[in-house]
């Protein structure tokens, strides 16, 4: 039996583990990490090797449908693909030509394959309401980075002696790294992590600092506090590159480590140990994670104080530090440069009405890729200013993502038309006037870039599911029903994909020749240091501590910390006393995903809250009593587990469930004013035993 190569992407964009795939009669028979693939090097976690089970769901969406009558009567019909593009291609003309095209929402959930494609079919069509899943990850980390240091780098691992792992979890979430991490540690490699959690990272530390969540912004100020009093910083470097060091000492002065301790609920020695250990051991590298630290309503800043660490200490952009690497495709470091902005914008946002949530978030909107903030979609379509929206086109669109979810799920079907595309039937799929079946990895062909200098230009390993078919060939289809061919490359994704590598010389065609992947070529050499030679792109052209484009538009320039609007410090006598953390990742699921395979939710078939055993006993509750999870928006059902590895105080909830959706206790418009992002991490709820 043959054995054909291609790669799973069920989970983050720097995993997806190439796959050895075994096929019989154009089915999927076997699956099993590829040993010469980079990323994994033959492994694969528990998601991937259920492939079967993914691919052959029996939830999978088969056909095209048509939802005739109320929606969610569940009176489906099903259609050719011709009949459903022709559908959709006169709706939106009938809505662009009454409406404007800025009333047309073109969405990307968490797959991010196909996202520049989409953007082009958007800003082709004439709406600048692209938007996507990354309004609520990664974007406001980026966002902090961009403000402070004009960008920013991950950590160097391979060459660096001490992890400051701030709030990531990668064993469970990037676990293509925890052969490496492992390796490091046993290298004696210093690892510092900071997690309100006993996390399986926090568990192999030498220090772990378990804060109250969402006080990260004062134990990175108490850090650099024990920093600038031990003269552990870079005194050169600030000197010479930073901006309003002058201010971050005088409010440092006023903040003594007691009130970092207050606020953090972690003892100040601690913090002095930490920063000692990260000031001095050299080099230093700082991990962050897409979103726990900015899932807060003060997040933003909290990520921006985080991120002055590495600045302060001299360990930005050296090796073993935070090195800063280009962006090639799709958030990786590939080394091989693209045509991805070019091919993503057809057209300059001046040519195009302002997207939505631009009034709102003016910062987000102007220092992340040029899309629209999906946060501020309900609020438009309620309140239909600046202007009405009337259709959302969706792929892998779950509305239970937002918070406030029933509130985004109500402003979504008061709109005139709705698509979703996605590989399953999923409960958001039941809302829509009509649906497209998506292929897999495995059914498709996909370009992929890894931060390992490693590409890979798939082609269909086994036959589509049914009717199924690529989200590209989809956005390609669409594009022709609407008269975009000619920005579609007519119809030919082969040519798309040259032109998208033209600058680093590959073809598809000689892509396609090595199946299995191939190093890339003469990888762009990005160098050290790389302000000493231009400064830094920021508006001072140096690291601002305190941000020009804050204060410009009259927020704190400098990253001071403030308490959430939730606070559990605030005096008023609460009827919530605990603090909610909402969607710690969990290895077996990603978000809404994967439920539906057996492997993976036998692993965990419960609704588990977790809460600390003392917790429990001032409730009387017991392990696996049932109980309510109560915030002033709602409550929901769930099953308490009792762990010591969550701080008393604090109870933590998974998200991403379809029942019980903890995204109801949430309200919809709890967002950190600068970046838009929800305070999924720090809420105040009230656990009581079901009777
Ligand atoms: N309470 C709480 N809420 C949260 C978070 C939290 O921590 N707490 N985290 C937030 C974060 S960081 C994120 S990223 C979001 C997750 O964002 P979501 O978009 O909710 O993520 P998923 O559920 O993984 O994926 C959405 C859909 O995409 C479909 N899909 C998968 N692959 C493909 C494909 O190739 N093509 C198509 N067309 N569809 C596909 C899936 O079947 C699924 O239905 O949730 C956010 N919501
Ligand atoms: N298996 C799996 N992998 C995934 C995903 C998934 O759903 N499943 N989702 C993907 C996505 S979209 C994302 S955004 C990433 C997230 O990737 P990670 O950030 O690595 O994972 P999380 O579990 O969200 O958060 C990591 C840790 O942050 C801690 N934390 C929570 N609140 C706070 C806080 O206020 N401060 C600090 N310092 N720490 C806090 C949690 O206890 C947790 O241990 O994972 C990606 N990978
Ligand atoms: S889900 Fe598992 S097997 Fe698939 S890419 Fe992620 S880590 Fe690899
Ligand atoms: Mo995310």
């Amino acid at each position: 039996m043959p054995i054909l190569k291609t790669f799973c992407s069920i989970c983050n964009p720097h995993s997806h583990c190439g796959i050895n795939a075994r096929v019989e009669n154009g089915r999927l028979i076997e699956v099993e990490g590829m040993l010469e693939h980079p990323a994994n090097e033959g492994t694969l976690c528990v998601k991937g090797a259920a492939s079967l089970q993914y691919v052959y769901a029996k939830n999978r969406l088969k056909y095209p449908m048509i939802q005739r009558g109320e929606r969610g009567s569940k009176n489906w019909e099903r259609i050719s693909w011709e009949e459903a593009l022709s559908v959709i291609a006169s709706r939106l003309i009938e809505i662009r030509d009454q409406y404007g095209p800025e009333s047309v929402i073109f969405f990307a959930g968490y797959p991010k394959w196909f996202r520049p494609f989409l953007q082009r079919l958007a800003h082709g069509f004439g709406s600048p309401n692209y938007a996507t899943e990354s309004s609520v990850c990664s974007s406001s980390p980026t966002v902090a980075g961009k403000l402070t240091y004009g960008y920013f780098g991950r950590p160097d691992l391979p060459k660096t002696r001490c992890l400051l792992n701030w709030s990531s979890n990668p064993f469970y979430t990037n676990s293509t790294l925890t052969r490496s991490l492992l390796d490091l540690r046993e290298k004696g490699v210093k690892f510092i992590s900071v997690d309100p959690r006993l996390s399986s990272f926090a568990e192999k530390a030498d220090l772990h600092l378990q804060l109250r969540p969402g006080t990260d912004g004062a134990l990175a100020l108490g850090m650099i506090r024990v920093l600038i009093e031990e003269k552990l910083y870079d005194r050169d470097f600030v000197e010479k590159w930073t901006l309003g060091f002058d201010e971050l000492v005088d409010y440092i002065e006023e903040h003594p480590l007691e009130w970092a301790e207050k606020m953090t609920g972690v003892q100040k020695e601690k913090i002095r140990e930490a920063a000692r250990l990260y000031g001095m051991t050299k080099p230093a590298a700082l991990m962050t994670s897409a979103s726990s630290t900015t899932h807060h309503l003060n997040g933003f800043q909290n990520h921006r104080a985080i991120l002055l660490l590495p600045g302060l200490t001299g360990n930005f952009d050296i090796p073993g530090g935070n090195w800063v690497e280009p962006i090639t495709y799709l958030y990786t470091t590939s080394g091989a440069p693209t045509n991805e902005e070019k091919i993503r914008l057809v057209k300059t946002l001046k040519e195009l009405p302002p997207r939505i949530g631009e009034d709102r978030f003016p910062i987000w909107c102007r220092y992340y890729t040029p899309e629209a903030h999906s946060m501020a979609i309900p609020f438009q379509i309620k309140s239909g200013k600046p202007y009405p929206l009337k259709a959302f086109i969706g792929f892998g669109l779950n509305y239970r993502m937002w918070p406030g979810s029933d509130f985004f799920k109500e402003s979504l079907l008061s709109l005139d038309f709705l698509v979703n595309t996605d590989l399953f039937f999923t409960d958001t799929c039941q809302w829509m006037d009509l649906v497209l079946p998506a292929a897999t990895s495995f059914e498709r062909t996909e370009l992929k870039h890894w931060n390992s200098k490693y590409l890979m230009l798939t082609s269909p390993v086994i036959n589509p599911v049914e009717k199924s078919r690529s989200d590209l060939e989809i956005i390609f289809d669409m594009a022709r029903h609407l008269g975009l061919e000619n920005l579609f490359w007519n119809g030919n994704v082969d040519a798309a994909i040259d032109e998208l590598m033209a600058p680093s010389n590959y073809t598809a065609e000689e892509l396609r020749k090595c199946p299995e992947g191939t190093y890339v070529r003469n990888p762009l050499k990005s160098g050290y240091k790389k302000y000493e030679k231009s400064g830094f792109p920021t508006p001072s052209g140096k690291m601002e501590i305190t941000s020009t484009i804050l204060r410009e538009a009259g927020f704190d320039a400098l990253p001071i910390y403030r308490e959430p609007r939730h606070s559990s410090l605030s005096k008023d006598p609460s009827n919530y006393p605990l603090i909610l953390n909402t969607g710690s990742r969990l290895p077996m699921f990603i978000h809404s995903e994967m439920h539906n395979v057996p492997w993976c939710e036998e692993l965990r078939k419960d609704p588990l809250l977790d809460m600390n055993p003392s917790d429990a006993s001032e409730r009387d509750i017991g392990p696996d009593d049932w109980v309510w999870l109560e915030t002033p928006r709602g409550k929901i059902r769930v099953k308490a587990n009792l762990t010591e590895t969550v701080l008393p105080g604090v109870v933590h909830m998974a998200h991403g469930l379809q029942e019980p959706d903890v995204n109801l206790l949430i309200e919809p418009d709890y967002l950190d004013p600068i970046s838009g992002f929800p305070g999924f991490k720090s809420l105040r709820c009230q656990v009581t035993k079901v009777d």
